[in-house]
């Protein structure tokens, strides 16, 4: 294991590693340095959460990827201008509730989540964790399917046969980018719906600066020992989704970011599609339209953090791998749909929420 700052991380090599950690008593070796107290600053409030279900358009549009102020890790930089599709994407991590309706109705529908052994507190308000790549992968296309939706995920590359069960990765060609279903995020998804319109910001909130401790505390995230009521679960010490409105304990500023989303920073680490590669951002794909990771890497990645994580790691540019059939404590995931399949069934009672530039 290696430490870099107050920060840490597995050797890439040993992503695997996770397994024995999550699985034993060897928390303390994440603590960083105890988190500092600085001035509140507060997001945009969407106004009522929906809890799991309610999702907000990201626009179409070009930003900044990547660790702009050089205090990152080596691969997330270099930094470049990507140009990402309009899509939606869920306010919250998925919940403990909705992977459990999905997950009843999909195990009498062709589904099996082999990989998957729910948290042993049942939390319907927290975010589903435990889960691997390849679960959250087969219960995306169980909700798409439950729904009436076009289920995005296949095991081959004609797209004939629906990932429905076991635990084989899935081809790139696998995947139908187009169809209406619900889906993970790309990695360049997730770090523009993280940043909320910000160009450069530490956090998802406004941060902008190389000093990056200074604009993270325990009233704006779950993070290790961030001083949240749900400190002591050791096992699994996430925070319901939405906890961080306003009226959290210590109490801080609505913490949506730009887009009205919550816990872009910890609670749960958040699986995306894309393969990882340690110098991936340094390929030609990495500045391509809508670009979706490389096409030979291993493991996948997960963004934004959890509530084991140091401040670094909570970071929007920090990234992380795991083997897609691993999964942890910290491992949750949230979904979004391709542009304009959310526009089309959202009822006269429930008006699309308006865009926000970025
Ligand atoms: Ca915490
Ligand atoms: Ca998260």
């Amino acid at each position: 294991m290696s430490f870099q700052n107050n920060g840490w991380r597995f050797p890439r090599t040993s992503a695997r590693a996770l397994g024995s950690f999550c699985a034993g008593a060897a928390l303390a070796i994440l603590v960083g340095e105890a988190p500092r107290r600085g001035p509140l600053t507060s997001g945009t409030n969407r106004g009522p959460l929906t809890l799991g279900t309610d999702m907000v358009d990201v626009p179409a549009g070009e930003f900044e990827m990547g660790d702009a102020h050089g205090t990152g890790y080596r691969d997330e930089r270099p930094v470049r201008r990507v140009s990402v599709s309009g899509f939606d994407v869920a306010r919250t991590e998925v919940t403990q509730a909705l992977w459990d309706d999905v997950a009843a109705w999909a195990q009498t529908n062709g589904y099996a989540f082999e990989g998957f052994e729910r948290c042993p507190k049942r939390k319907p308000a927290h975010p589903i964790c435990n889960v691997s790549w390849l679960d959250a992968v087969k219960w995306a296309n169980a909700r798409s399917e439950k729904e009436g939706r076009t289920p995005v995920y296949h095991l081959d590359a004609a797209q004939r046969e629906v990932y429905r069960r076991g635990l084989a990765d899935i081809p790139a060609q696998g995947v139908n980018w187009s169809a209406n279903g619900y889906r993970l995020p790309t990695e360049a998804e997730w770090e523009k719906a993280a940043r909320g319109g910000l160009n450069g910001h530490q956090y998802p909130w406004p941060s902008d600066g190389p000093e990056f401790s200074r604009f993270f505390d325990g009233s704006k995230a779950n993070f290790w020992q961030s001083g949240d009521p749900f400190e002591s679960d050791a096992d699994c010490a996430t925070s319901p989704v939405g906890y961080f409105d306003g009226r959290q304990t210590p109490v801080g500023a609505n913490m949506t970011n730009g887009f009205g989303l919550y816990d872009m920073a910890g609670n749960a680490f958040e699986w995306c599609w894309d393969l990882y590669h340690d110098s991936g951002y340094g390929r030609p794909e990495a500045t391509a339209t809508d670009p979706r990771g490389p096409p030979t890497g291993y493991g996948r990645v997960l963004r934004g953090g959890s509530w084991i994580s140091s401040d670094k790691y909570c970071r929007v540019a920090a990234r992380y791998v795991s083997e897609p059939s691993y999964r942890c404590h910290c491992y949750g995931f949230r979904l979004v749909v391709s542009a304009g399949d959310c526009r089309t069934r959202r009822s006269a009672a429930s008006p699309r929420r308006r865009r926000t530039p970025g």
